[in-house]
């Protein structure tokens, strides 16, 4: 459900300066080709360049320990070392035996070589600021990894105008024009760049969500489906107008909206879902979705938090083991799948703990603000979804301490090995598995203690 930034603190973003990289070798300036082919059985297939895609994605944000970001997507820009590129792209390292200390051999090898070498071949972008085409021509060229490029659409009252007191109201003509006038912004500046895999519209529009965790969307879709549906629709109908080359989504977290979609919305293309189901994937929700409002689906965030309330203590192989039973029901009812053939993919989230979220920046907070839902300890702890882990917050934004979850998805999405193997192995792999010693087991009994490919 979670997690973006409330307005009250989103401040003048804008006057960042850019990164200056000089990295980028030859650039392949033509846009991706991307198409969504309906086959029998409502089964649809993902074509780049008329090549089978399924988005192996993840939620990419770095936010340093300390801090509460004004906007988003401020690792772009961010140069606490002030070598020219941003930190956490380019500048990383992995803290390998977890002490919290750069040793001599833990050198820089950037996130981005991080998420190659994972296997992921997508990032989710929720709204299009602060943005460096630099940085993104330079993620597709030099990693193979495309962007999901989002626009708020009003969410949290991004690109409506709205103050927050009143919140997005899809009624509104004013409100309905600046929202259209920032996704086609956002079109004309990034729909020739190689880098951008599909639109995606909105983020959990259809729900209210609390004040008191981060979820507080801000919008009354939910209360006027058929005035948002439409909007939605009218919206596609422009992206489409405008780039014939990527597919448009939109992102919801229930099926509250899904007969105004089928009814007011044809011209979307493909559904997006947050979904918190719990550890043995979505269940129904691919059924569903086919169903009701038949069309493609991609899961735009999954996951659980490595922290077990009840017991004080991080469960990496708790995690872990719920990613890739996840991953297993998204392989499953893809088109090559035996399922319901509608799943595009799947979007982790996240890829490194977010330590504001709750309470204070500066605490890796263990209680507070989580929400309750079908995970080991009955709470989703917020701020320890990470994949990847920042040790004890002193090495922000430098540090990275692989999960669990990282090792076992590179095993499966990068390394090719099945699902089912990796699940067995881990599962096998011995006692509660709680914290690091264990975690460092299960990588043992996995072959995946030797991280010294990754530098
Ligand atoms: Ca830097
Ligand atoms: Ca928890
Ligand atoms: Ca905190």
């Amino acid at each position: 459900m979670p997690n973006h930034l409330n307005p009250f603190n989103r401040v003048g973003l804008i006057c960042l300066i850019s990164a200056n990289l000089a990295l980028v070798g030859p650039l392949n300036a033509e846009p991706a080709k991307v198409k969504l082919i309906k086959h029998k059985k409502g089964r649809w297939e993902l074509l780049v360049n008329g090549n089978p895609y399924l988005i192996k994605g993840i939620a990419y944000e770095m936010d340093e320990v300390g801090k509460k970001p004004k906007s988003n997507n401020l690792w772009m820009l961010s140069d606490k070392n002030n070598n020219g590129s941003p930190d956490g792209p380019y500048d990383s390292w992995v803290d390998e035996n977890k002490n919290n200390i750069k040793d001599n051999n833990e050198y820089a090898v950037g996130d981005f070589q991080l998420l190659k070498e994972m296997g992921c071949n997508t990032i989710r972008i929720y709204h299009w600021q602060n943005l460096d085409k630099e940085v993104l021509r330079d993620l597709y060229n030099r990693f193979g990894i495309s962007v999901i490029m989002g626009n708020f659409l009003g969410a949290y009252t991004v690109g409506s105008g709205a103050n927050w007191e009143r919140g997005t109201d899809y009624t509104d003509k004013k409100q309905l024009k600046n929202m259209m006038d920032d996704v086609t912004a956002m079109v004309m500046q990034h729909k020739d760049e190689p880098y951008v895999l599909t639109w995606m519209l909105g983020n959990e529009n259809d729900t209210v969500g609390h004040e008191g965790n981060s979820t507080l969307n801000n919008t009354n879709a939910a209360a006027h489906p058929k005035e948002y549906a439409k909007f939605l629709n009218k919206t596609a109908k422009m992206i489409q107008k405008l780039d014939p080359n990527h597919p448009v989504g939109t992102c919801i977290a229930t099926l509250k909206l899904s007969s105004a979609l089928k009814k007011y919305a044809p011209h979307i293309d493909y559904i997006g879902m947050n979904s918190y189901s719990g550890p043995y994937g979505f269940n129904v929700l691919w059924n569903q979705v086919k169903q009701s409002v038949k069309k493609p689906l991609l899961i735009t965030e999954y996951g659980t938090d490595c922290y077990n309330q009840n017991k004080e203590v991080e469960d990496e192989k708790y995690q872990a083991l719920y990613l890739l039973r996840s991953w297993k029901d998204i392989q499953n009812n893809s088109f090559t799948g035996t399922g319901t053939g509608n799943a595009l993919g799947g979007i982790v989230y996240t890829r490194t703990d977010r330590w504001w979220l709750n309470g204070s920046p500066e605490y890796h907070d263990t209680t507070a603000g989580g929400w309750q839902g079908p995970t080991v300890d009955g709470w989703f702890n917020d701020e320890w979804f990470g994949i990847v882990s920042q040790g004890d917050g002193a090495q922000s934004p430098f540090s990275r301490q692989l999960r669990m979850a990282y090792y076992a998805y590179k095993q499966v999405w990068n390394n090719g090995l099945d699902v089912s193997m990796v699940i067995q192995n881990i599962e096998r792999s011995g006692g509660s598995a709680i914290g690091k010693a264990s975690s460092t087991s299960g990588l043992s009994s996995l072959g995946m203690n030797n991280i010294q490919e990754l530098k």
